[in-house]
């Protein structure tokens, strides 16, 4: 069956890294001919520099499209608005395609009834569904491909290095947008004696940090704290199976937007989430839903910690030098509660077999 998904590149790098994952796994596991129509591939080549060695065709997406036939599968991701000729030949199939608004995630309760809600076309014979990730077996589910767990057993002695390089040491990364409460948060970690490595990413995270400490005292980064027991390391881009692979390797990972988000979820380690940010503070009401879930079945003092952190994190950061202490003694017990968490998702549909599933009889 033919699938193309359509992605315009917003900013960052969350519309391709979604896109790309699900096209890589519809491809590998569900046997699907994908193209995946791009208006910019530029962040593509970062995540997935050896993107043309999968059976993934990546397509140039311009006005007006140049392609074939319209797909079984019509995929618009984040409602990016397919092209007009694109659309028509749709509406010309003598069976119109199966077509899918992929929505962003959110664990808010609207999410399940908004589920596979159709919208027919004002003007073409043509029906679109809203297809929407979630937390919930109402929800359309989360992208998980279905080796994830057991590739990640097979490669983590690799990142063990790391950990070995710095013994004692808690191994935090972070992937964070510039408006995060930096320097709250350093001030925080170098008030403690206990040393601490933090991974930065480039991008956001790194140029953040530069504006908050300024330049590196050397090539290996920044160290603070009386004893320089903090250190501040840069690290390359990853393609993405090696970002997955860090996270399960680190004692706290700080992320972003939704699939560095989703994939602090499988890597089961304690994590801090910066929604990408939105008008009328809608991101901090994802937040909130997400925290009600997840955060559920702690104990009320490291639910209480980990929500206020999180919205610190989200905010002006004034009270993470006292909530920080906290949340450091709490982390073991929050792997552990991690673990759980991601044995609840694993009892769901993953994204990719769910669509499957929804497009089966409707194509
Ligand atoms: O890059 P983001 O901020 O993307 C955001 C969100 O998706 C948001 O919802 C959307 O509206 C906005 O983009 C336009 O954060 P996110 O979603 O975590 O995506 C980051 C991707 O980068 C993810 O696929 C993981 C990947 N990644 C790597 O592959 N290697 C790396 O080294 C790092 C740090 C990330």
């Amino acid at each position: 069956m033919r699938w193309d998904i359509f992605c315009k590149v917003i900013d960052n790098f969350g519309d391709v890294g979604v896109c790309w994952r699900l096209a890589r796994q519809l491809a590998a596991e569900h046997a699907a001919d994908v193209h995946l129509w791009l208006d910019d591939p530029a962040p593509l080549t970062r995540l997935a520099p050896d993107f043309k060695v999968f059976p993934v065709r990546v397509c140039p997406w311009r006005n007006p499209l140049s392609f074939g036939d319209a797909a079984d599968v019509v995929i618009e991701a984040f409602g990016c608005e397919l092209p007009e000729n694109y659309l028509q030949a749709m509406a010309a199939r003598a069976r119109p395609p199966c077509w899918l608004n992929l929505e962003y995630l959110s664990a808010e309760d609207w999410v399940e009834g908004c589920h596979g809600l159709a919208s027919p076309h004002p003007r073409l014979p043509l029906v679109k569904y809203f297809f929407f990730p979630g937390f919930t077996k109402k929800t359309g589910g989360l992208l998980r491909e279905r080796h994830l767990l057991a590739q990640r057993q097979a490669v983590l002695p690799k990142h063990n290095a790391l950990l070995a390089e710095s013994p004692g040491s808690l191994i935090v990364s972070l992937f964070c947008y510039d408006s995060a409460p930096l320097s709250a948060l350093f001030a925080a970690w170098a008030a403690e004696a206990s040393p601490l490595v933090c991974l930065l990413f480039p991008d956001k995270p790194l140029t953040a940090v530069h504006a908050t400490l300024g330049a590196p005292q050397d090539a290996n980064g920044w160290r603070l704290g009386a004893a320089g027991q903090i250190r501040l390391v840069p690290v390359p881009f990853l393609p993405q199976d090696g970002y997955d692979e860090l996270l399960a390797a680190c004692n706290l990972n700080f992320v972003r937007g939704e699939d560095s988000f989703v994939r602090a979820q499988w890597a089961a380690q304690p994590f801090v989430w910066q929604p990408y940010s939105q008008e009328n503070d809608a991101h901090l009401h994802k937040l909130t839903a997400f925290l009600q879930r997840y955060a559920a079945d702690l104990p009320e003092q490291a639910r209480a910690t980990l929500a206020a952190f999180w919205r610190e994190w989200n905010g002006a950061g004034a009270a993470i030098s006292r909530l920080w202490p906290e949340l450091r003694g709490q982390l073991e017990l929050l792997a552990r509660h991690g673990k759980n968490w991601r044995a609840h998702l694993l009892a769901q549909d993953d994204l990719a077999s769910a669509l499957v599933k929804f497009c089966a009889t409707r194509v």
